[in-house]
């Protein structure tokens, strides 16, 4: 029997910025400790390379697909709901990376009307110190700009990834505490990370803001959204890596032909024995790969492929068509590429004073 309620702990952040690849860290860290962990995924479409992730790390997962957490909140809590058979102790959930408002139209709802079935940690926002760079080059009038800088707003705790690759140290968000960092390569900060969240004592999504939903949803719909998933039979044995890695530098391309900015691609391919992952958050990026490299190779491939970048949708569908009809054998393709709609969350809560 579990002897307390499971603790939910959100992790929000720009595409790319880190929160699956955190989540899956700290979420073996805590199960090599024997603690039982569940993840939810969320995006605006289905097919999600981080809930094929997850599972290949045999973590227990839950998706929620067709919108963000923020306007799918009932959708959040049936997911839990499916959980609840694993009885988990930590629940780690992702809202969709343009997502903001979290703290105002989740965590605050959780708290409000959940509160009985999980104890809620803070509010965690990823920050890549390169996107960050970024978004600060960018025009002040940038609506991703805007984005970027409003889901820090909302944060109870901003921790900036990638340590292993941005070794100076970010100024202090305020004059207290010096921000914490993580990697999840060499595994800096991530106990630390953990450590504070599942200690917190003060209310979680404190920070809820005021937002301007038109300026919110013009961000969102500036970003074309491609996800697929394509079942491969090669017409010789390949290994994943083969079929990976020459489809990923072809995309690449093929988008920079087109004038498209890659926010992140990620290519998630399984086998029956084997998955091999490779994911880009810019054009030109070398790839970074995860799974069997040496894996054996194999007819039968299952590829998930998702494409956020600032292009018409489209746009995208052109170059993944172009570069899946290059796939020698059989293929059979669902895809599917849009806009965001417009966000309309189910609840939204301002924090109580
Ligand atoms: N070098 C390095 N790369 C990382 C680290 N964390 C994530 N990444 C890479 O950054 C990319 C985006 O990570 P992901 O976890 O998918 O981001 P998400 O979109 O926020 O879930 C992936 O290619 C990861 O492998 C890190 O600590 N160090
Ligand atoms: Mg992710």
């Amino acid at each position: 029997m579990r002897s307390r309620k499971p603790l939910l702990i959100v992790v929000g952040g720009f595409l790319g910025s880190g929160k699956t690849s955190l989540i899956l860290c700290a979420a073996d860290m805590l199960t090599r400790r024997g603690a039982r962990v569940a993840v939810i995924t969320n995006d605006q479409g289905d097919h999600l390379v981080d809930t094929r992730r997850a599972r290949a790390q045999a973590i227990d997962a839950a998706e929620v697909g067709g919108g963000c957490f923020c306007c799918r909140f009932s959708a959040l809590i049936e997911a839990a709901d499916q959980l609840e058979r694993f009885q988990p102790e930590y629940i780690f959930a992702e809202p969709v990376g343009s997502c903001t408002d979290v703290a105002a139209t989740v965590l605050q709802p959780l708290l409000s009307f959940h509160a009985e079935r999980f104890q809620v940690a803070p509010y965690t926002v990823l920050v890549d110190p390169g996107i960050a760079a970024r978004a600060h080059a960018a025009s002040p009038s940038s609506d991703l700009r805007f984005l970027f800088e409003s889901q820090i707003r909302e944060a109870d705790v901003v921790c900036y990834t990638k340590a292993d690759l941005y070794t100076d140290v970010p100024p202090p968000v305020d004059d207290e505490d010096p921000p914490l960092r993580v990697s999840t390569v060499t595994g800096e900060g991530v106990r630390e990370w953990l450590t504070l969240v599942a200690n917190w004592r003060s209310p979680a999504g404190a920070n809820t803001i005021e937002i301007d939903y038109d300026r919110y949803a013009a961000a969102e719909a500036s970003l074309g959204w491609l996800n697929a998933h394509v079942e491969i039979d090669a017409r010789v044995p390949s290994s994943p890596s083969h079929v990976i890695g020459p489809l990923l530098d072809s995309l690449d391309a093929a988008l920079a032909r087109r004038g498209a900015s890659i926010v992140h691609l990620k290519l998630f391919d399984q086998t029956q024995s084997s998955y091999l992952k490779a994911a880009i958050v810019h054009n030109g990026q070398q790839p970074v790969i995860e799974g069997d490299l040496l894996a054996p190779a194999e007819r039968q491939h299952q590829l998930t492929i998702n494409l956020r970048a600032i292009a018409p949708p489209e746009l995208l569908r052109s170059a993944v068509e172009e570069v899946l009809a290059c796939i020698e054998g059989e293929t059979r393709v669902d895809l599917a590429a849009f806009a965001p709609s417009y966000p309309k969350p189910e609840k939204r809560l301002s924090a109580r004073v």
